[in-house]
């Protein structure tokens, strides 16, 4: 362990076994042979074994030894020349990496103001770090360290303020040494872009919690907000889910304004991190500094106002004692249900973190729920080749279980006997993470019924999103139609599934990820983040609404006579939507994946979906047209993650096997007439296809909040394969190269 209680405090209590490093040191690593990965009914955590006798007990599977990017000794196989070849070689490469329950494991990597949060929780709720963890975060974070010495908003973004001093911040705390060269590279950066105090809100918050800033530099968190009557346009139960459920500890700890006692490495980072000397520093007046490179969605004037107000006139004359114990024992009560309906899972990263500082204050070291928030936060760990990073969620198993049996049945192979093993167990995977039931008194903290629904990872988390739940469900009646597979699911769950997504429509006819949309746009006035935009409500998403769209259709073909008439009703908005989406270029954006190519692909598929193509459909002549405008020379396509940040569709240097089968995959679902256009396509993917029938990673594939990547490593197998496949049942398996 790198330390085993407290830290030493500066007043003097010298109870520590945590010494910060000092001088130069050498970077240590694990032994990669010795980690595995254990899921426990799609729940994922890392174990590093330290004995021989553990060793040989627990073998490595092949999938541990991808993820960490050791020789996997999956087998050669045949050269392929047509699509079907292809296809096969991929299954036979991804199907090794199956997991015992019947998911498939990924990192979720991608943004870097994850790992922050969880060591600084760590370090102040006095949280041992196992030594191999501290190595491999160390490790990580040196890996993605960027060429300037600093850090950004995501692994492919330019160096911050917020990743810059976050990271260091952590690196800090796990024992590097201030005078490692790396290091005085990122502070000289940090100064250069006028040190922490130019950091957006949550770095002064989570910089204020570990004690090296003070809470006068943080703008308000009132809790207050969530004593406002339900009807107030602005109530945080409108909000996003992830804003409101992140915005709820965060009000709790801002509330009471708790720091972690100064220690000697808290009080050295004082001296690091700024510009100014500590001193010095007049923390009120950096409340809204912020270095341009963070200030993604500057702050409006309205809420520059109502700071101004809360900071000068409501905290310090105005605040009841009476409001705040109230708002601060619901925010706490509302922590606690969410704690509890997810059995610690919660929602993401942020408030898993947040949740565990909260427990911390409010029922001490030794609580129970500090405990299992301490054994949670295990589960969004992940260990690769260059270290251990922290997932976005707690896993991607729902959805990419789901998009793989669909891709497989879309390729003709559902009834071939060597598939048939690998599908079974995906079934009995969907099958048993299923949600069932609603959460215990879910209307009271303003969760969405979950009974029927699948969330985007696992049955622990559960939350119900419109396109994981529409997937799973497409996956499930796809496969069990076929004659020779069981039924696991039975109709009754496949109706309740139905239910909770006949519940997802906007009133534009349009869905949202969630729940439908709560609040006004407007509510983006409060967006305080400064780093992300659009996410203080939900709002309408090709890509969820495709997948509703084509779940309903699905499944009213097999079961035309439940809830008929609302299926028409829904699905013939939704798609009216999708039309209006469309930009004039033929183009629609993407939310969740990069950028104009994901949600081009799911536009199509909507529209195929109720007859219209490129014969009979202007605008699915100018969505092709989109496409084949941009096609590479080398028949791909390929597009940077600025087209999420700028709306505007921003080339990538290289094209990417990911984004060209989704190009493909749309182009066919549009049954666009030049076969050649996607055979070169095509042609591209089987190319880079190693000989084992593995795709090396290539650029990011996702993002969120218009600003952040985020990685979707199972997507090279997944959607070459769709693309493929789709491809040889549409024009046979011809040869391709
Ligand atoms: C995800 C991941 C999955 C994604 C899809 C299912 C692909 C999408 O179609 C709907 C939205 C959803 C569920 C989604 C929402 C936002 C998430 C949870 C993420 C992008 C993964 C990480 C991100 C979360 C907000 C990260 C934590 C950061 C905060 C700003 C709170």
């Amino acid at each position: 362990m790198v330390r085993t209680g407290q830290h030493e405090k500066v007043d003097g209590a010298k109870d520590s076994a945590f010494r910060p490093a000092t001088g130069k040191q050498t970077d240590k690593h694990t032994d990669k042979t010795r980690w595995r990965m254990l899921d426990e009914r799609g729940r994922h955590t890392w174990h590093y074994l330290h004995s021989e006798k553990e060793v040989k007990e627990w073998p490595q599977s092949t999938a541990d030894k991808w993820y960490l990017g050791l020789p996997t000794d999956l087998p050669q196989q045949p050269p392929s020349k047509t699509p079907m070849q292809a296809v096969k070689n991929g299954l036979a490469f991804f199907s090794g990496l199956q997991l015992p329950p019947g998911n498939w494991g990924c990192e979720y990597g991608g943004p870097m103001f994850l790992l922050p949060g969880l060591v600084i929780t760590w370090y102040v709720t006095e949280t041992p770090i196992p030594e191999a963890h501290s190595t491999e975060i160390k490790n990580y974070l040196f890996a993605r360290q960027n060429k300037d010495g600093g850090w950004g908003l995501h692994i492919e973004g330019d160096s911050s303020v917020f990743g810059t001093s976050m990271n260091y911040t952590v690196m800090r705390l796990l024992g590097v040494s201030a005078q490692d060269p790396r290091m005085t590279k990122a502070r000289e950066l940090l100064h250069s872009f006028g040190g922490a105090v130019n950091g957006p809100h949550w770095a002064k918050f989570w910089l204020s919690v570990l004690g090296v800033t003070q809470w006068e530099v943080v703008n308000p968190i009132p809790p207050e907000l969530w004593l406002l009557p339900d009807w107030t346009p602005i109530s945080p139960w409108r909000w996003w889910i992830h804003m409101r459920q992140v915005f709820t500890p965060m009000s709790f700890i801002w509330s009471k304004r708790w720091s972690y006692p100064p220690t000697r490495l808290t009080m050295a980072l004082r001296n690091e991190l700024f510009v100014e000397p500590y001193d010095h520093i007049d923390w009120e007046s950096h409340r809204n500094s912020i270095s341009p490179r963070d200030n993604f969605h500057p702050k409006t004037w309205v809420l520059n106002t109502i700071n101004w107000a809360l900071v000068n006139v409501y905290n310090p004359y105005i605040r009841p004692n009476s409001w705040k114990a109230k708002a601060e024992a619901w925010t706490w009560k509302l922590i606690q249900m969410e704690d509890a309906n997810t059995d610690y899972a919660d929602l993401g990263p942020v408030n898993a973190t947040l949740n565990t500082v909260a427990a911390y204050i409010q029922e001490g070291p030794n609580a129970e729920s500090v405990r299992r928030h301490r054994e949670r936060l295990e589960d969004f760990l992940w260990v690769k080749d260059e270290g251990m990073l922290m997932n976005g969620t707690n896993g991607v198993q729902n959805w990419d279980t789901s998009f793989l049996i669909q891709a497989v049945i879309e390729a003709g192979l559902a009834q071939d006997e060597r598939w048939r093993p690998m599908l079974l167990k995906a079934l009995a995977y969907l099958e048993d993470q299923q949600t069932l039931e609603n959460c215990v008194d879910y209307t009271k903290c303003y969760r969405h019924p979950t009974k029927g629904a699948w969330g985007f990872s696992n049955r622990f988390q559960g939350y119900t999103v419109s396109d994981c739940t529409s997937e799973g469900i497409k996956a499930v009646m796809m496969l069990q139609s076929i004659p020779s597979y069981p039924k696991l699911i039975s109709d009754d769950r496949i109706k309740m599934a139905i239910d909770i997504i006949l519940t997802m429509q906007n009133s534009s006819g349009g869905c949202a990820s969630y729940e439908p949309t709560r609040g006004s746009e407007y509510l983006e006035w409060l967006n305080a983040a400064e780093v992300f935009g659009r996410i203080m409500v939900e709002y309408d998403y090709p890509e969820c609404t495709t997948a509703c769209i084509t779940a309903l259709s699905m499944f009213r073909k097999h079961y035309p006579e439940y809830r008929a008439k609302e299926i028409e009703v829904f699905v013939d908005r939704a798609v009216e939507y999708i039309r209006k989406a469309q930009l004039p270029d033929g183009s629609w954006y993407g939310s969740w994946g990069i950028c104009f190519s994901y949600a081009g692909m799911f536009a199509l598929e909507s529209l195929a979906c109720v007859g219209e193509t490129y014969e009979n459909s202007e605008r699915v002549r100018r969505a092709c047209k989109f496409f084949t405008d941009r096609q590479m020379e080398d028949g791909g396509w390929g597009e940077s993650y600025k087209s999420c940040e700028t709306h505007v569709y921003t080339q990538h240097e290289k094209s990417q096997v990911v984004q060209t089968a989704w190009v493909v995959i749309g182009l066919l679902e549009a049954e666009y007439p030049d076969v050649d256009v996607m055979k070169r396509a095509l042609r591209m993917i089987v190319g880079r296809q190693g000989g084992d029938g593995e795709w090396e990673q290539e650029a990011i594939e996702g993002v969120f909040n218009k600003s952040c990547m985020i990685s979707y490593p199972n997507y090279k197998f997944i959607f070459p394969i769709k693309a493929l496949g789709m491809f040889a049942k549409r024009y046979g398996d011809i040869e391709l190269l």
